[in-house]
This record gives structure tokens, sequence and C-alpha cells, in this order.
């Protein structure tokens, strides 16, 4: 396979203007008629017509009524190209056949539960008919879908239904019209035996929409909360960003086969039923917090994504980046913004270093496996959140609504999205573009000095980007980074002016006190000098992570702890007692690889006990607080990455803390208990949160006492983030591990959401040699190789465990080596996601080296490699 770059960009020869879809389903095989107008771009001259298309019989293909003949078109095993077609407006239809119940790919159309679906984005579409499947080509669709009554009641496609009614021999049809031009990636079809949640939303300016969830009968009473996220979805993206819904009717399916965890179709989503249904006793917190947010996200995209698309998949960013930042705004306006950005920001740290995001049992279930569909969507949140820090709430506003005044109906690129922000402001915005292109995380050093007799702070700013595959050498980038000074008593200091490169920035203009500035960098050396600044302040930098860097200060251990204690940034104060707990694990990381014993610092041990009982915290802000940064985070941190050292020094620590604060951990356990029912609301997620941190630290412990309330916690608990939670404290206990995880499976065998959870936790297990126990679970009637979400579960849990999957003698690498070129018959996609693990292999020592690079050569030498796997396998070996 050869690899396509963004410099090959070349429009179209041939635009389509509409396309009109018959799809007739049936048992055996499915049979899709296209009709197509065609408008070469310029008239009058013929070039040779491309279409894509992958696993499709072709039955018949016309132009203007006439069938073609043989010499007049190619077909080979990914292309129909047509030689010499009119070089003026014409019709081309196209019939083909195709085996929907035979596609486990689960891209195109397949069956999921025994009923019909679609995932087009990014290249499904070609396996449903032949087609120009890029998304500069926007068309206007309508779908006529014919099938059996009574085995697909319900027939949906994209916008409109404008006709239904009854045919021959059982059947049945719809016909769906798309007012709004889209490209294929958007198209969406499902029949099937399916009931809906109906509920309606008036916009703002007075469209009824009516609004449907789709689902089997017996799940609907698991689509409430699913149906108020879509609502206060609709209202928040008019009240923030002016934008309303612009149809009558929005459906959302829930399928329980799904690559990833949602799909924006136009008006059609679909979505993995692990993002739609929930229950108190079924789902989590953090289940409950994923569908508000992704159904947030889904959503937004019908202005980010489809009314203003992509050129082509290098601006995925355009689309992903900024809808993303759009789902997290969502999320913070309607919980606690600190808490929802040290969930990102440490979800952006995971992701830098993926193999192993799911380190601990905390992290692993605060952000459930599926929404790795986020990964590399994360960084281009931040690049989009950096405008808006640059320019203001206001600001930003601006530079959107310019984006859909120039853009709306077309397919732009990164840039454009770029300009918009630019020229709504008359911003200078330097060589900021460089986000786009320049790979890596820049890293920025700041060394602090105060001046007593000039009462000048001065930051020194030296910034370097590493350099990566086929990018050697980096420029500086454009960085914002913002600034605030604490005085003694840990209050800001106000700001009044700022000197940098020759010029004087005064603050005190607006007559407004001023306590935090956004400083920008843009030079590999830069150096800013704050005056009149009348003690020596502990400077708080980089304030609600103005920039997705990696930043190295010269603040001491004290600095860290006063900001711990102080900051009224809250971000910066939690990152503070991380920074701490960073530097403590590496350093006990040394003594560890050095066979010297473990001591942790009472003065840590202080910090987490004041943080811990300190009752004017937000509960939740305390729990986040009080987790230590994951074993990814700090195997990245080192030359050679050492999974058994780093998970030893977490282990160590947990258990030391849990020791040394146990009466406070059992008060907090004891005052945070639930009573009454489930809500959804910051208040009880953040008191569940914080009992739940502190029973995970107790389950480190031993002896009956904990035992016991271990085991009353699990036994009380009313809904799935209480039990569960108790589940996960009980996993550390060998005498009642086995027993209560066999409890947990019969109590919840028949929902298979429940038991995924408890696929993933085995997997995740340090116990030795788990690698056995998850190739028994292989086997589990539960389990399923074809459906993704045990898939993530199981394997990616396992892949996620430090000291399992690494294990030295090969066995972790062995398995997932076999496993993927068993799954990437069934599913490329899935299997490429799990091949994935193997990305950063050569962090680790030589022996895991060897062994790893053992395991990619055998997959790239497997015959009939899909494409998927191929490109990351042969990328990580590269
Ligand atoms: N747009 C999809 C992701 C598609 C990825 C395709 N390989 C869903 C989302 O962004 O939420
Ligand atoms: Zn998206």
């Amino acid at each position: 396979p050869k690899e396509i770059f963004l410099k090959d960009y070349k429009q179209p020869d041939y635009y389509f203007d509409t396309v009109d879809l018959k799809f007739s389903l049936g048992e055996e095989s499915t049979f899709v008629a296209s009709k197509i107008a065609v408008s070469p771009r310029v008239e009058g001259q013929s070039f040779p017509l491309v279409l894509n298309g992958q696993d499709l019989k072709l039955q018949s293909i016309k132009i203007n009524g006439n069938p073609l003949k043989e010499e007049d078109f190619h077909l080979d095993s990914r292309h129909l190209t047509l030689k010499s077609p009119p070089s003026s407006k014409f019709t081309l239809e196209i019939v083909t056949e195709i085996y929907p119940q035979k596609n486990t790919s689960l891209e195109g159309l397949y069956k999921s539960s025994g009923n019909f679906c679609t995932q087009c984005e990014a290249e499904g579409f070609r396996k449903i008919t032949f087609y120009q499947d890029r998304p500069d080509i926007m068309a206007k669709y309508t779908c006529r879908i014919e099938a059996d009554k009574s085995l697909y009641p319900v027939l949906l496609s994209n916008g409109n239904l404008i006709e239904q009614g009854d045919l021959e021999g059982g059947k049945h049809f719809t016909v769906w019209e798309d007012p709004f031009k889209k490209p294929c990636y958007l198209f969406a079809l499902v029949a099937g035996q399916l009931e809906s949640r109906d509920d309606t939303f008036t916009t703002r300016s007075g469209r009824n929409v009516s609004l449907r969830i789709w689902t089997p009968a017996q799940d609907l009473p698991k689509t409430a909360h699913a149906m108020y996220s879509l609502k206060a979805a609709m209202k928040w993206d008019e009240d923030v960003f002016g934008l309303e819904y612009d149809l009558d009717l929005f459906n959302i399916v829930a399928v329980p086969d799904f690559n990833m965890g949602a799909m924006e179709n136009k008006s059609l989503n679909i979505f993995n039923s692990k993002l739609v249904l929930a229950s108190p006793e079924t789902a989590t917190d953090a289940d409950y917090a994923a569908i508000l947010g992704v159904i947030g996200h889904e959503y937004f995209h019908n202005w980010t994504g489809n009314r203003v698309t992509c050129r082509d998949w290098f601006q995925l960013s355009l689309k992903e980046g900024l809808t993303v930042f759009r789902d997290q705004e969502f999320s913070s306006d309607m919980g606690s913004r600190t808490v929802k950005r040290i969930a990102d920001v440490s979800k952006l740290r995971m992701y830098q270093y993926p193999q192993v995001s799911k380190s601990s049992f905390e992290e692993y279930f605060d952000s459930p496996s599926i929404d790795l569909i986020h990964y590399f969507h994360y960084q281009g949140a931040e690049v989009v959140r950096m405008y808006k820090t640059l320019l203001g709430s206001q600001g930003f506003r601006k530079g959107m609504d310019l984006y859909f005044k120039r853009h709306d109906g077309q397919a732009v690129t990164c840039e454009d999205f770029f300009a918009a922000m630019r020229d709504a402001n008359n911003a200078d915005f330097a060589n900021f573009l460089l986000w786009y292109s320049q790979a890596g995380t820049p890293v920025v050093k700041v060394t602090t000095n105060y001046n007593a007799e000039s009462h000048t702070f001065s930051l020194k700013f030296s910034q370097e980007v590493p350099p990566t595959p086929g990018q050697s050498a980096k420029e500086p980038m454009f960085i914002p980074v913002a600034v605030g000074l604490l005085d003694s008593s840990g209050k800001d200091m106000p700001l009044s002016s700022v000197y940098h490169e020759g010029k004087l920035e005064s603050f005190t203009s607006s007559g407004q006190n001023v306590h935090t500035t956004v400083l920008r960098i843009t030079k590999k050396e830069e150096e800013f000098v704050f005056n009149d600044i009348s003690e020596k302040p502990t400077p708080s930098i980089l304030r609600g992570f103005s920039a997705p860097i990696r930043l190295e200060s010269d603040l001491t251990d004290s600095d860290l702890l006063f900001l711990l204690a102080h900051d009224s940034d809250e971000f910066n104060r939690w990152e503070a007692g991380q920074v701490l707990a960073r530097k403590l694990m590496l350093s006990l990381v040394a003594d560890f690889q050095q066979n010297k014993a473990l001591v942790l610092n009472p003065q840590f041990v202080q910090g987490i006990k004041s943080i811990l009982t300190d009752s004017s915290l937000d509960k939740e802000f305390i729990a986040k607080a009080i987790t230590l940064p994951g074993v990814g985070e700090i195997m990245d941190m080192m030359t050679v990455a050492d999974p058994d050292a780093v998970h030893a020094v977490r282990t160590f620590i947990r258990k030391q803390l849990a020791s040394e604060l146990k009466e406070d951990l059992l008060i907090t356990t004891k005052n945070n208990r639930s009573s009454g029912a489930y809500e959804f609301d910051h208040n009880n997620m953040a008191r569940r949160a914080l009992k739940n941190i502190a029973l995970a630290y107790l389950g480190s412990l031993e002896g009956p006492e904990i035992t016991e309330l271990l085991l009353n916690e699990y036994s009380n608990a009313t809904n799935m983030t209480d039990q569960f939670s108790a589940l996960v404290a009980i996993d550390q206990q060998p005498a009642i591990r086995e027993e209560i995880l066999a409890d947990f499976y019969n109590k919840w065998q028949d929902d298979f959401l429940v038991v995924n959870k408890w696929f993933a936790l085995q997997a995740m297990s340090d116990v030795p040699g788990n690698v056995e126990n998850v190739k028994k679970l292989l086997n589990h009637t539960a389990f399923d190789l074809r459906n993704p979400n045990k898939v993530y579960s199981l394997i990616g849990g396992f892949c996620g465990s430090p000291v399992n999957f690494h294990c030295k003698d090969g066995s972790g690498y062995k398995f997932l080596g076999e496993l993927v070129v068993q799954l990437d018959k069934i599913n490329p996609q899935v299997a490429s996601r799990m091949v994935s693990a193997f990305s950063r292999w050569k962090r680790y020592d030589e022996t895991r080296q060897s062994l790893a690079k053992e395991q990619l050569e055998m997959i790239l030498s497997t015959e009939g490699l899909s494409e998927n796997v191929f490109e990351i396998a042969s990328k990580s070996l590269a």
C-alpha cells in the first residue's frame, strides 16, 4: 500500500450533484441501485472517472440510460474506472450486489444482532456501491429501502421520510430525502426490529424537532439519560454558539456491534450501545458522563463536520478537534469545569503514551476504552482551545460565526478555520499554523528569577520540539502560556505590566486588576519581566493547561506544595500535586532499580492528607488530586521504560498512603456513602468519586476489618458505580477475589455491557501469569471475538496491564501477536487498534524490544494481512 500525502491533493474531475439510492435488503444478499447526476468540473473536457469499490459485485452500469460496453470501463478489486465518460452533465446508473450478512469488518452495510446498519466514515461507502469515496464530493441524497416487513419493521435513512407503503410478498418500503448536500461518509441506513423513545425539542426560532432513540424494545427503559443528554446538547449549542438544528427529525440508533463509539451521520446518528444505554443499576458515573459527552459530540458534528465538512482526510482535525473541544466545553458547563479539565488533560497524557494508557483501575474506568476513538483528536481539541485562550470567549465566537458564514455547505481545510479566527479578530497568530503540521509535543523549560531591588520577576523560556520520524528539524512554535503570581499568603498578586523584547505591556489600563496574563511565546528563547512585584512570588505557570506542551520548571518541592495548597487556578493546584508525585515516583523508581529500600517522603503524605481532609474543597477535585499519575505517564519520562519498577513503586505508594491515612480514608468512606436514589449530578457524583477512591486505597490493605468493609460495600451497593468500585477494590484481595468475581458474573450475566466490565477488570489484573486466565476467558461463553466491545474489554484491557502484557518472558506479546493475526481476518479496524499496543516498543529494554519486534515481524509476514494492520505494524517497526 502506498501512503497518500497532503500535498498530493487534487480537485476531483467530476462532481456528483444528486444521488438516488435504492436498497433491496435480503437474507442472502442485498441489491443497491444508484442513480447519480454527474457534472464534469470543466465542461467539455473528458477525463477517466475512477470510482472506489470494495467487495462489490457489479450487476449493471449505464450512462444516460444506455448500458456501458465492456471496453468502456475497467474493473479491478478496488476500482471501477469509466474510461471516457461524457464531457457534459450525465446520469450514471449502477447496480451492485453486496453481502452484509458476511460483513464482519463492520464497515459499509452489515448486520448487528439481526438488524442492518451502516458505518461509512472514513471509507466504508465504497463497500456499499461504486462511488467517488472522498469527502469533497458533496451531493443531495434520496434513499429508498425495501425489506421484509415482519423482519425489518423499521427502515431509516438520512433526512425526512417522504413516502412509505406496503409491497407484495410481505415486504414494505420507505423513501427518505436529505435536503442537505453531504459527503458519502455521512450516509446511513438502519433496518430492523427496533422501538423508539420519542420526545420533542423546540428550537429557539420555533422549529419542532421530533427526537427518537431506537433500540430493541427491552432496552428502551435505559435510554432516558441519552434523551436528556441530547436535549441538553441541543439547547447548549443554541446558547453558546447560536447554532440550531436544521431538520424536523433527529434519530439515534443503538447497536451492540460497532467499531467505535458513535457516528454523526446526518440526522441518523448510530451509536455503540455502550454510549446510549444506562440505568443506575447497570452503568457507572463514568458511563453516564461518557454518554453525555458523546451524545453531545455527535450532535455538535451537525454543524462542525456535516454542514461544514473536511476537504480531505488530512483535515480530520477540522471537524474532530473542533467537535471534541465543543463536547469538552459542553460537559464542563454541565458539571465541574475544573474537574473536566483535569480529566481531559489526563486523557491527553495517557493517549500520548497509548499502549500503557490504562495502567490503573481508576484511570481505566474513568475513561472507558471505547473513547480510544478520540485519542488522536484530543491534541486537535487543545489546538482549538488555544484560539479561545488567545481570543477570549467573544473573539472565539466571532471567529466561529465567520467560519460558518464563509463555509456553510463546503468541504474545507484547517487553514480555512485558522483564517476565519484570524480575520474575525484582526489577530496576529504568528506561526500558529505549525500546530497542524509539526508533530511532537514541545518541551518548554522555564527558569525564574526575582530581583528584590528592582521589584521585578523574570521568566525565561526556552522551547524544543523533539524530532519525530520524517521531521528532524523543528521550528519554534507559537505557545500561549497563562501565568499568575502568588504572594506569600497564597493570594494572586495584581499584575501591572510586563517587559518583553524591548516593549512594555501594561495591564492596568482597563482599571481592573489582572491576575492571570497570557504570555505569547514564539521564539526558541525568550524572557518576560514582570514589574512592580513587591515580594518574591511563587509563579503559577501554564494555568488551565493553556497549551499542550510539556513544561519543565525550576520550581522546588516547597513551591509545588505551596501551589498545591493555595493556587487560585484549580487546574494548576492539581497539577502541582501531580508534578510532585511524578518527581517522587521517578526517584523511587531509581531506588527500586538499585535495590534500595523504598521510603515514602512524609511531606508528600502530609500534602495528600491535607487535601483529603480539606472540607472546603470540591469532592471530585479531591478524588482527582489524590490519584497518582499513571504507570504510562511515568514510563514516558524514563530513558528506558521499566514497567515492573514503575508498577512496583506505584503499588508501594498506594499501600503506604493507605496505611498511613487509614483512619482518614475510613472516615471518608463512611461520610460519603450513598443514601437514597441514584442522581446524575455533580454533587452526588463527586461524593461517590471521593468515597470510591478512598475505598480503592483501602483495598490495598490487608486484614479482616478491610475485607469486611469491602464485602459490605459490595453487597449494600444500590448502583453500579458503588458496586463496581467495591469489586475493583476487592480485586486486590486474593482471599475473596475469585468468589466475588464469580458472584458478580452470576448477577449480571444477562447484561452484556456489565459483563464487559467484568472481562476488563480481570484482563487488567496484575496477578502473576494472568495471561493464562485471559486465554481461558477467550473461551468463555460470554466472549465473542466478533464483538468489538468485548475485544476492547478483554484484549485491550490486558494490553493495559503493565506487568502481564510486558512480562519479560514474552508471553504477553506472543498472546497479542497471535490474536491480532486471528482478529485481522474478522475485523481489520479492531485488529489494528489492538496492534497499536506494540507501537512504542522501542521505549523498553533490549529483551522486551526483541520480543515485541519478533511479534511485529511475525504479524507483517502473515499472508493476506489487511491494510489497516499493515499500516500500524509497519510504522511501528520503521
Ligand atoms: N466521526 C466518527 C469517528 C470516525 C472514525 C472513523 N475511522 C465518530 C466521532 O468522531 O465521534
Ligand atoms: Zn467526532
